[in-house]
């Protein structure tokens, strides 16, 4: 399964790369690769119960969920926030971090800075390369129609609904839309449908962001979550030893680097959970959105498993860590056997049983 990717997007200068140095840096030194001018870094995902599975079952394989992070580089020359070039890059995202600068007084253009004013222009930028998008496709349909063609009435009128919620200044991902409507625009992978998680880059002296009131209740308004911390700082602590990180942590206050505190909120942001598969081969984790059913889940693993699945086997990570075995789990009749429809929860540990 793909890691989840997160992109770094925001002004010039904001903090970017800051941010992702301190997502991708380590004791040993940074781990990323590049790709057209763009980094990517790729962390696992950390999970008590994951590893407390780990000790359970000794297993050859131990695989925690990856996130994938992408500094995106602006180009040179491009207007606004620099992105409108890299529509279609941008596109295959999952979900976009919104770096914003909360530290210093001037912006990267040398103005004075206004982070609600930098996050706002960012996220108009994705909606008008939607509605640039939208236009076109709307203009195409309506010569089709002209012509006698009228299988695109529908896909019309669902990007009707989109042009107007884009216009009014709304994102895509505010607008109601029906499953099958939903179904016809996914093509278009829309940016201002995806998620967005807003991240302060704060000063030195600020690591809890307690100066970003402002920003922090524009977030609210819009409905955005918001994770504050001072990318350089965070950066610098995550190439400490292991050892000795937790008292640099707490000598500013800081319960978790910023990395844990950055996965947390993407999973809440994106409405993910983990469930696990377990056995003496692999301890593994899998990622997984809030309401999806076992069958959603067995096609994770593998699309055989969905196409003849039968049922799962399944027990919250919790009991089966308390109870010690996956025998002692079905002695207390604890191991339940679950069908299609059934919702995954978080921490379930789940083994498909399926046609071959
Ligand atoms: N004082 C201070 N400076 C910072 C902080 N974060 C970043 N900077 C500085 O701000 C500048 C821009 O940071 P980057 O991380 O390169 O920003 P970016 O968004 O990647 O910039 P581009 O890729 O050029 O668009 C650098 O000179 C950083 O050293 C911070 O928290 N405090
Ligand atoms: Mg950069």
């Amino acid at each position: 399964m793909a890691a989840l990717l997160l992109y770094l997007i925001g002004a010039r200068a904001a903090g970017k790369t800051a941010v992702f140095d301190a997502l991708v840096q380590t004791p040993e030194g940074p781990h990323f690769a590049t790709k057209g001018g763009h980094r990517l870094g790729t962390v696992k995902v950390p999970d008590a119960r994951l590893a407390a599975l780990r000790d359970i079952f000794q297993p050859q394989k131990y695989i925690p969920a990856e996130v994938t992070f992408v500094d995106v580089a602006l180009p040179a020359n491009a207007p606004g926030s620099g992105f409108g070039p890299l529509n279609a890059f941008l596109g295959e995202a999952d979900a976009f971090a919104l770096v914003v600068q909360a530290f210093g007084e001037t912006d990267g253009a040398g103005k004075p800075l206004d982070s609600v004013a930098q996050m706002e222009s960012v996220l108009l930028d994705l909606a008008m390369a939607d509605l640039e998008k939208v236009e076109r496709r709307i203009e195409k349909i309506e010569q089709e129609v002209k012509r006698g063609l009228k299988q695109g009435l529908p896909e019309l009128a669902a990007l009707q609904k989109c042009r107007q919620a884009l216009e009014n200044g709304q994102a895509l991902r505010e607008v109601v839309l029906s499953a099958a409507e939903e179904k016809m625009i996914s093509s278009f992978c829309f940016l201002s449908q995806k998620r967005v998680l807003v991240v302060a880059n704060t000063g030195e002296s600020d690591p809890h962001g307690e100066s970003c009131g402002a920003l922090r209740a524009a977030c609210a308004a819009r409905g955005l979550d918001l994770l504050a911390f001072c990318a350089p700082l965070e950066a610098e602590i995550a190439t400490l030893p292991a050892g000795e990180q937790d008292s640099f942590l707490q000598n500013y206050g800081l319960r978790e680097p910023a990395r844990q505190r950055l996965l947390q909120a993407a999973y809440a942001t994106l409405n993910l959970i983990s469930f696990f598969t377990v056995g003496p081969d692999e301890v593994r984790a899998w990622t997984l959105r809030r309401g999806d059913n076992a069958v959603t889940a067995a096609g994770k693993i593998h699309t055989d498993l969905a196409r003849g699945f039968i049922r799962a086997e399944t027990v919250a990570a919790d009991i089966l860590l308390a109870k010690g075995s996956l025998a002692a789990c079905r002695e207390s009749g604890q191991l339940r056997l679950e069908g299609k429809g059934y919702v995954v929860q978080d921490g379930d540990v789940i083994e498909i049983r399926a046609n071959a």
